[in-house]
């Protein structure tokens, strides 16, 4: 049974937001009437808020929050149905910590939760596990302070690196990585990589409609999509500290490969692509027919 404190607020899965188009990219004026707000260190001088999507974290969230540094204003755990004492220990740790339940499930579900729960200008998110360093905040911030609107963590980049990563999962990012440079025309390092930090007047121009762990991609797609200026910064991913993982890598993969043909515009993809897409949604209708044969017959 969940007990719910007082101060815990419980978000109703949000419609996914509209589908930018490629042809709207984010106006200019959204941008520059806030250029002027950084403070002279560099750092962006707007509210920071750090979420922290979690699912039976209970042995490594203390030490995440520990870690924490100043500049973060509001730290916002997302909780994914924890049945361990998640929520306990991250209390105990921050008694400042806002916890969000989400009502689905998946991380994307859990970061569109938080998103939508944050009061900061500036929204960073950040694993649970201990995977990532939150000493590494400051420098996304930097980032955002100087002229960048979505900040990503490359742990491919000089500077960072992986502890964690397995040959099957380095390829597969290097596969769906070289896709999407190849698409968009850019040269980017990482992709699956959930750190990412960017200014929340954007949230609305971020297409967060998967839940699973594929919407780090679709952030970065999203982004890509309505122009918006982005920067990588070299970051240190380590093994979870306890624990075991919920991502699969040949479930989550392939997700991952539908999100960036799904993203493909005609005409960009090529014969080959456009085959692939049709063949795959083709294969989904089929999954969805009988649902939708027997929502129509009752
Ligand atoms: N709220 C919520 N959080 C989730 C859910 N699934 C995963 N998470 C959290 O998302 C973060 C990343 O999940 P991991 O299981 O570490 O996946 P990963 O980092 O891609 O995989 P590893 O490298 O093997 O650790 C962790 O903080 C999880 O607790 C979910 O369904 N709901
Ligand atoms: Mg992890």
């Amino acid at each position: 049974m969940t007990i719910h404190h007082p101060d815990d607020v419980v978000v109703t899965p949000p419609r996914p937001p509209e589908r930018v188009p490629a042809s709207a990219p984010v106006p200019r004026d959204v941008v520059a009437g806030e250029l002027h707000k950084f403070s002279d260190g560099g750092l962006p001088a707007g509210p920071v808020s750090l979420i922290v999507p979690t699912k039976n974290e209970a042995a490594n969230i203390a030490f995440v929050l520990e870690q924490v540094p100043p500049c973060v204003d509001e730290i916002v755990l997302v909780d994914g149905h924890s049945t361990d004492a998640t929520i306990v220990t991250a209390r105990s740790a921050r008694p400042d910590i806002r916890v969000v339940h989400q009502e689905g499930t998946g991380k994307g579900d859990a970061l569109r939760a938080g998103f939508l729960a944050a009061k900061g200008d500036i929204v960073v998110m950040i694993d649970a596990d201990g995977s990532m360093a939150p000493q590494e905040i400051p420098h996304y911030l930097y980032f955002l302070g100087n002229g960048y609107d979505f900040v990503k963590g490359s742990r491919f980049m000089g500077g960072g690196g992986s502890r964690d990563i397995t040959w099957l999962r380095r390829t597969g990012n290097r596969a769906l990585l070289g896709m999407v440079n190849h698409l968009h025309h850019v040269l980017l390092t990482d992709l699956c990589y959930g750190y990412v930090a960017f200014h929340r007047r954007y949230l609305d121009y971020l297409d967060l409609s998967r839940p699973g762990f594929e919407v780090e991609t679709q952030l970065t797609l999203s982004a890509l999509r309505a122009g918006l200026r982005i920067a990588e910064v070299p970051s240190w991913e380590m093994p979870r500290r306890h624990g075991v993982s919920n991502l699969k890598t040949f479930r989550d993969g392939s997700r991952v490969l539908r999100t960036v043909l799904r993203d493909v515009d005609s005409g960009m993809s090529g014969r080959v692509l456009q085959g692939l897409r049709r063949q795959l949604h083709a294969t989904r209708s089929d999954e969805l027919a009988p649902q939708v044969r027997s929502e129509v017959a009752t």
